[in-house]
């Protein structure tokens, strides 16, 4: 559905612009030289690939130079595209309605999506957003305002609500949030819409009491569909690079994640993190953020993304 290059070459223009800087521009077309190949690694660093990554990248492009010593800039990029390729195989989360696995719908039951994760790392505009997106593909959603936790988020997602025309599901500050995704489903199934979208509190996974309110939603839900949430997401912040691992496998441990939305990667030059990520948690990436606008949320693409990021055309 909607992938769309442009999206990922403007979203990923810091990560692709400190690459540039740090190489002196090495894929617009120069030849590779020694001293090429170091800023190359020192710019794979810079942009979060991780070690795993750099090195892989490094030395299948250091093989073909030993093959091709008038290799240029362009065709190391390319190997770039075709490393990074290969490592992400398998990870685009893809939300088909109606086909198999979690998306099959026994007696039409809607499918379910928990945004989780730490305190604004962007669960509350990627509901509304996805929410839009949904819709623009004819499906009908309804949202959640389950966190009842800080002030005014209730209001935030209202108000995403109305600027979006989308149909939502509320209580108040202080409410039960258990209660609210309760009520949400028993909304969305007597309405016959396809998917709630639940948005949840900021939480630290550190906090045990807070890991155990998205326990209770979960078992709630639970009542309704033992299969729902169906789709448990940890919407990561972007701009924290590699650091968001551990945090990640903490919320996986507790609860069971079933993919990922990394957000805020135009705000970014680590937009290489992806792949650290995708490597040492091995969930799909469903969603990535690339701007602010609700058609910036875009699916996850391995090709849009590993040829936006070495600055090649899709
Ligand atoms: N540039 C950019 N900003 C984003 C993106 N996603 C979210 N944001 C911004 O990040 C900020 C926090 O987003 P929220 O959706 O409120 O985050 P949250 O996880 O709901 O926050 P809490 O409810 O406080 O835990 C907002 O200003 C968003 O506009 C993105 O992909 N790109
Ligand atoms: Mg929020």
């Amino acid at each position: 559905m909607f992938g769309l290059f442009k999206k990922f070459k403007a979203g990923f223009a810091k990560t692709v612009s400190v690459i540039a800087q740090k190489t002196h521009g090495l894929f617009g077309g120069r030849k590779i030289d020694a001293a090429s190949l170091d800023e190359l690694e020192e710019a794979l660093y810079t942009a979060d690939f991780g070690v795993a990554t750099t090195t892989e990248i490094l030395d299948e492009i250091k093989a073909a130079y030993r093959q091709d010593p008038e290799l240029k800039g362009k065709q190391a990029a390319e190997i770039g595209a075709a490393v990074l390729t290969r490592v992400l195989a398998g990870s685009e989360g893809r939300l088909a309605v109606g086909t198999s696995g979690p998306n099959i719908r026994p007696a039409a039951n809607p499918i379910v999506i928990a945004m989780i994760g730490v305190n604004g790392s962007g669960k509350t505009t990627t509901t509304a957003k996805l929410a839009w997106l949904l819709k623009q593909d004819k499906q009908s959603v309804i949202v959640a305002a389950c966190d009842t936790f800080r002030a005014a988020a209730v209001e935030q997602l209202k108000s995403w609500a109305t600027r979006l025309d989308l149909e939502i599901i509320a209580s108040h500050t202080g409410a039960d949030a258990a209660a609210v995704a309760f009520d949400a489903w028993q909304a969305t199934k007597s309405r016959g819409r396809d998917y709630l979208i639940v948005d949840t509190a900021g939480r630290l996974h550190t906090k045990s009491n807070l890991m155990e309110e998205l326990a209770k939603i979960r078992r709630v839900l639970a009542k309704h569909d033992p299969e729902a949430p169906q789709h448990r997401w940890l919407v990561v912040d972007g701009s924290l690079g590699s650091n968001s691992i551990e945090q990640a496998r903490v919320f996986h441990q507790q609860f069971g994640l079933t993919g990922l939305v990394v957000t805020k990667l135009d705000g970014t030059s680590r937009g290489g993190a992806i792949v650290g990520i995708w490597r040492e948690l091995k969930l799909p990436i469903y969603f990535v953020g690339l701007g602010e606008q609700p058609e910036d949320l875009q699916p996850f693409s391995i090709e849009n993304y590993a040829h936006a990021v070495f600055g090649l055309e899709s």
